[in-house]
């Protein structure tokens, strides 16, 4: 039998009165889909990362070698993981056609290919390091419906007749809809929400206010980063693909490792402690010159060094491991925490709970050093160890050990068009915990001319700078470098992110008509 219409209604059971193997492909490609939208929704109701697309990534991320992930992220910057998760779903689909053309040949065959899918999901969810067994059943419950389409095709014989075949697609493939928008209807309201303990967490007042800037805090030039980044502007990096869902009741930080005596935290327990509110930039080590991985926020928190003290942490514990409920991990050498600099668990971020992305219900902020050494989000372990005994996640993948930031500057307007006449260049500067005491522009050969700076209140934070340039029309480069808090200006020295973050001065081409 190939395509068309079968008017002898009897079941048909031999293999030449089957449909044709491109049809069964497609079977079984619409019953994968489908199935794995269904796992996305069991997900969804109760543990968000044990979804088969996050678990699968998350297992991929982990394994691949580093040469593997650096490759993926300056291939596609931030688009890796939408990428990586196309690739998985293709992955499924293909699998899907294999479990249908395998169906067709033998049930048992075709039974086997969706459960070794199933289990493989299902493997990946139980040994994510926050996922306990149940985290199994979202996968399970993809290969059992996708098993049972396919039963379905297989018994009832949709396949016989083309209103038979557009039915069962039909079914699947609502199904499969049906669920992508429950789960994401589920992950914003449902049970399994971490948004609602978010929201109904009140920030509470620090018992030590950040310092005022003052009026010129913020230049307010068209174009320019604001001095404070807007938590929804604020950048992210993550290994995790979701975002952990931690619940704040039963999270516990645990001190431990090379101290005198173990101790653990409730999120009670942070927050009737002294809390400390700070406006810190953050960067990240794979920002480019001129790129735009940094941002600077008011964070509120507790003295990380005051909450290892009562630790009695050994002296000869040099690295001070941080992990995250994912299982990331970052080194962050131990006598930078303790050389007064404020060093905070975070639990705020300008003026709002910590958002879910940026590490709720608690993340390490250190002023000075990169997120990667030093930012965990999702925190719920401090480890007292050496730097001989322990590589963090980034470490093991052979970025560098922690250095104090490189000074930057970046051009933020103009960025590649102007009117002749007068035009306000401006941008922003940052050497963390050294601070920003001059910044100047170049224009073409010129003469490296000094800027106006914004007011700050501490060397924590980023500094922005503005000029008045008389514009000739023509092409011109515009170039900045700055100076650190310590007098040392700038090397325009071009260094890779990789392994200890980008050095070099940004310039910008600008046509002035
Ligand atoms: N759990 C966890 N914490 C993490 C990371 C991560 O991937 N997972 N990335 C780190 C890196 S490399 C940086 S630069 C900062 C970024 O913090 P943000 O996403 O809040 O901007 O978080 C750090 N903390
Ligand atoms: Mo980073």
């Amino acid at each position: 039998m190939e395509d068309g219409i079968v008017t002898d209604h009897t079941v048909p059971d031999t293999e030449a009165e089957r449909a044709p193997a491109r049809a069964w492909a497609l079977a079984g490609l619409v019953a994968a889909l489908s199935g794995l939208a269904v796992g996305q929704l069991a997900a969804a109701l109760f543990a968000p990362r044990a979804a088969p697309l996050s678990a699968i990534s998350d297992v991929v991320i982990a394994a691949s070698p580093p040469q593997v992930t650096q490759w993926g992220i300056e291939t596609f910057g931030t688009a890796d993981k939408p990428l990586l998760q196309a690739g998985i779903i293709v992955a499924v689909a293909v699998a899907g056609m294999l479990a249908g053309i395998a169906w067709r040949a033998a049930r048992t065959a075709g039974a086997a290919v969706a459960a070794l899918l199933a289990l493989a999901g299902a493997a990946a969810a139980v040994t994510r390091p926050d996922l306990g067994p149940a985290a199994a059943l979202p996968s399970l419950a993809a290969g059992l419906w996708a098993a049972g389409c396919l039963h379905w095709w297989d018994t009832r014989r949709p396949e016989r007749d083309a209103s038979g075949r557009r039915r069962f697609l039909a079914v699947a493939v609502a199904v499969g809809a049906g669920a992508v928008a429950a789960s994401l209807l589920a992950r914003r309201f449902g049970p399994g929400s971490v948004e609602a303990d978010r929201e109904a967490f009140t920030v509470p007042e620090p018992d030590l206010p950040a310092a005022e800037p003052g009026p010129g805090a913020d230049l307010d030039v068209e174009g320019l980063a604001p001095w404070r980044t807007p938590n929804a502007d604020f950048y992210r990096i993550d290994t995790a693909i979701t975002s952990p869902a931690v619940d704040v009741d039963t999270w516990r930080l645990r001190v431990h490792g090379m101290v005198g005596r173990t101790r653990t935290y409730t999120f009670d327990d942070l927050l009737g402690r002294e809390l400390v509110e700070r406006d810190i930039t953050l960067c990240c080590v794979s920002n480019p010159v001129g790129g735009d991985l940094v941002g600077n926020a008011r964070w509120l928190g507790v003295s990380l060094a005051e909450l290892l003290a009562e630790a009695e942490p050994d002296p000869g514990a040099d690295q001070l491991v941080s992990r995250s409920v994912d299982g990331f991990t970052a080194g962050t050498p131990t006598a930078m925490v303790f050389d007064g600099r404020d060093a905070l668990i975070a639990v705020g971020m300008n003026g709002e709970p910590l958002p879910v992305d940026h590490g709720w219900p608690a993340r390490l902020v250190v002023p000075g050093l990169y997120g990667y050494v030093s930012a965990t989000k999702w925190l719920t372990e401090l480890e007292l160890t050496t730097f001989d005994a322990y590589d963090p996640y980034w470490i093991e993948r052979d970025w560098g050990l922690p250095e104090p930031v490189h000074t930057a500057s970046r051009i933020d307007t103009p960025r590649s068009g102007a009117d002749a006449g007068t035009v306000t260049v401006a941008g922003v500067a940052w050497a963390q915990h050294r601070g920003i005491s001059a910044v100047e522009l170049k224009v073409d050969d010129g003469p490296w001319t000094e800027c106006e700076l914004s007011d700050v209140a501490t060397d924590d934070t980023w500094r922005q700078w503005r000029i008045d340039w008389d514009a000739s029309s023509g092409e011109h480069t515009l170039t900045v470098r700055a100076t650190d808090g310590d007098g040392r200006v700038q090397t325009d020295e071009v260094a890779p992110t990789k392994p200890s973050g980008a050095t070099g001065l940004h310039n910008v081409k600008i046509t002035v008509a």
